[in-house]
């Protein structure tokens, strides 16, 4: 098997347990429009339990007499259950009785209902259940990250699916496959095209591809969406200015935006990132931010679009690495605090779940503590920019967990991230607020270029439905419904799984100091050198005697400030704070000596050992299920595996030798830079190639390197 049917395998089951499955002959789906959500559903579910039991049902689009599979929406179902309040894409299952009644709030709810159904016969689960359920929030869209050109920013899984040579791809077979993955798990929204916007997007001949976009998605109820960027009617309209408040530039984003809507009549609205990284934004002409959003928001609203702003605003010219004060974590927030309370009420202020990017454990953005007037989204990665690329298997709910559980207590209330704030509840702002995640899958078969990081993709969908849903709960039935029903299966993959953030987190940075990577560059692979100095504002503050980023109000950048009061007073105090937090709020001796009795030094090197020693464990886990799955998903994740138990020593002893040579404090162990069987480059016979001192010095384990003699 290749993965491209993902979870969605439909395999059937063995004989003896087909035999235990009651499944009315019948489906009635409730509409018999080809292109609607309701006629899939049907389709879905013949298709499904044609795999799964071997059964071939009819399917009909009228009532009738006798046991059936009704499904359709609330306004057109007349069967006798009373059935509790929906909320929009809500839907009730029931599969008590002769009949499985399958009704949505809407067309949407209606499909989602017919997959949980499949997913609950896949995995065998034969028993009755009858219950309504209903999404935590409105939102639950993906983010692409697609260059016109066809190659895919962060992406690890080949070109794009979307575009080619600076036009939308005619072909949508990819794009209906992956709108039915994302249904399966309820979300209802996407945007194609990379926040780093190109304008071309909107020429007249994109705007016709996008609407055959929108048309193969549709069906799966899967609503499109597209970046703008900021600079369009001046780069590519011709207008002399983007000016958000200019009389001709607004009117030249009505008339795309109306002009949009004629081929898409249903999109879903707008993504923008503006005066971030080199884009641009309202700022260029002394605007706020909050006036740019408006200008879309106003464009959008007499289609019922949206608009998703960007809060990863940040100048990084201006951050200057000599002066203490600056800090890139305080960004987000030092831009839109003020501007709270002055955004349209169709603009959502999309939020990374940290302040600084994707890391491998950042406290809760600040910001969402901020919004109370103006809606906003949580932005997660599953693409794993900053988490091993997909080349490591790391399984990403439990670090979302640790944002969507956390409570920010705004106003000393209650105020977890994912129920109350997430929800719309705390502020009031329920329908407009949610979930997105950057996926960034490709042409590949496996979608995401392993076919162990797709539980990712499945798990964020489950969880922005429910963030209080199991993250093993999740990842069991992922496994279930990729991999089949053997217990040995399940229980591997949700033992390393479940292992696998705290070893990346234990083998990359820890202690809150950010993924040790490549900050310059391709954001992979070990180089804590590049984690100071560089312009990005990540920073580390690593010197000969200490490390950490003091954020503290007091003596640092004040960011600890920007959370409400008693959050703030936890992370003020360094006795309070966590010492999984400890270096991002800050700045202590390697020989401070940690909550758990071990100094920050050793617990570096123990941590970096531990990590690459559980990555260790994972071929020779995987090598075990030889025989359980397929030959061809066995082998290719087993390659994976063997590589990431590799790499994961490549950073153990990058990153301990090089804060052995910072520090020079030895580890109590005798472990770091005491290999006896690593051979180091230098010390062998070398023809062509000379030895020579590295500047600095510490990157290097023996502080020297090799190099061609001339000089290439
Ligand atoms: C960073 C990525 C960069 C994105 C940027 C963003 O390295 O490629 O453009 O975030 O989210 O993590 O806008």
């Amino acid at each position: 098997e290749d993965g491209l049917n993902g979870w969605l395998r439909y395999a059937r089951l063995p004989c003896d347990i087909v035999k235990q499955a009651n499944v009315p002959a019948t489906i009635v789906a409730l509409n018999a429009t080809e292109s609607s959500p309701v006629y899939t559903a049907g389709q879905e579910l013949k298709k499904g339990i044609g795999g799964i039991l071997g059964k071939t049902l009819d399917v009909t689009h009228e009532t009738r007499e006798g046991p059936s599979i009704v499904v359709g929406t609330i306004n057109t179902f007349d069967g006798s259950s009373t059935i509790p309040e929906l909320e929009e894409d809500g839907f009730w299952l029931s599969t008590q009785g002769d009949t499985v009644e399958i009704i949505g709030q809407n067309e949407r709810g209606a499909l989602y209902g017919a997959f949980e159904y499949l997913s609950m016969l896949a995995q065998a689960n034969f028993t009755g259940v009858a219950y309504a359920t209903n999404p935590s929030a409105a939102i639950r869209w993906v983010n692409q990250w697609d260059n016109m050109d066809g190659t895919i920013e962060r992406g690890y899984a080949g070109l794009s699916i979307f575009f080619k040579d600076n036009v939308t791809i005619s072909n949508t077979t990819r794009v209906e496959q992956y709108a039915r993955l994302l249904a399966s798990i309820r979300v209802n929204g996407i945007i194609i095209n990379n926040v780093n916007a190109n304008p071309i997007i909107l020429s007249d001949d994109n705007m016709a591809g996008l609407g055959k976009i929108a048309d193969a998605m549709r069906p799966w109820g899967v609503k499109l969406g597209i970046s703008l960027n900021f600079a369009s009617p001046q780069t590519f309209g011709g207008l002399a200015s983007f000016d958000p408040l200019d009389e001709t530039v607004i009117a030249w984003w009505n008339s795309t935006t109306d002009k949009l809507y004629e081929h898409v009549p249903d999109l879903a609205g707008f993504l923008v990132k503006a005066n971030s990284e080199g884009q641009p934004g309202p700022i260029t002409y002394n605007r706020t931010l909050s006036e740019g959003a408006n200008m879309f928001a106003r464009a959008a609203k007499p289609h019922g679009g949206i608009v998703m702003f960007r809060a990863f605003v940040y100048d990084y010219q201006t951050l200057n690495e000599s002066n203490w004060k600056d800090d890139r974590a305080n960004a987000a927030v030092d831009f839109f605090r003020e501007l709270d309370g002055r955004f349209d009420d169709n603009v959502v202020v999309q939020v990374k779940y940290g302040p600084i990017d994707f890391q491998v454990r950042e406290p809760t953005s600040p910001l969402f503590a901020h919004l109370r007037q103006t809606a906003s989204a949580i932005e997660l990665q599953v693409a794993q920019e900053y988490l091993g690329q997909q080349c490591h298997l790391v399984y990403l709910p439990p670090l979302w967990k640790t944002v969507l559980n956390f409570d920010l207590r705004v106003d000393g209330e209650k105020s977890v991230v994912g129920t109350d704030i997430l929800s719309g509840k705390r502020f009031n702002k329920k329908g407009l607020t949610g979930y997105a995640a950057v996926v960034n899958v490709g042409q590949n078969t496996t979608w995401l270029g392993s076919h162990l990081a797709m539980s990712n993709l499945y798990a964020y969908g489950r969880i922005a439905w429910d963030p209080t849903d199991d993250e093993v709960a999740i990842l069991e039935d992922w496994t279930r419904l990729t991999f089949g029903l053997d217990n040995t299966v399940r229980e591997t993959i949700t033992r390393m799984s479940m292992a696998s953030w705290p070893a990346y987190e234990n083998y990359t940075g820890n202690l809150g100091i950010q993924t040790l990577t490549d900050i310059t560059g391709p954001h992979y692979g070990p180089n804590p050198q590049s984690m100071d100095n560089n312009p990005w504002g990540q920073w580390t503050r690593a010197d000969a005697d200490s490390i950490g980023m003091d954020r503290t109000v007091s003596n640092g950048t004040g960011y600890a400030g920007q959370y409400p009061a008693d959050v703030a007073a936890l992370y003020e105090d360094i006795e309070t704070t966590p010492d999984e937090l400890l270096l991002w709020f800050h700045h202590v001796p390697y020989t401070h000596v940690l909550k758990s009795g071990k100094t920050v030094i050793q617990h570096f090197y123990d941590a970096h050992y531990a990590g690459a020693e559980t990555a260790a464990t994972f071929p020779q886990q995987w090598a075990k299920l030889q025989g359980l799955m397929d030959q061809q998903r066995f082998e290719e994740t087993a390659f994976r595996l063997t590589y990431q138990a590799g790499h994961a020593i490549v950073w153990r002893d990058s990153i301990n030798q090089f804060y052995h040579n910072v520090s020079g404090i030895p580890d109590s162990q005798n472990r770091v830079g005491n290999h006896p069987w690593r051979i180091e480059a230098e010390t062998m016979d070398l023809q062509g190639y000379r030895v020579t001192a590295v500047t600095p010095f510490e990157v290097a384990s023996g502080l020297q390197i090799v190099q061609t003699i001339d000089n290439s």
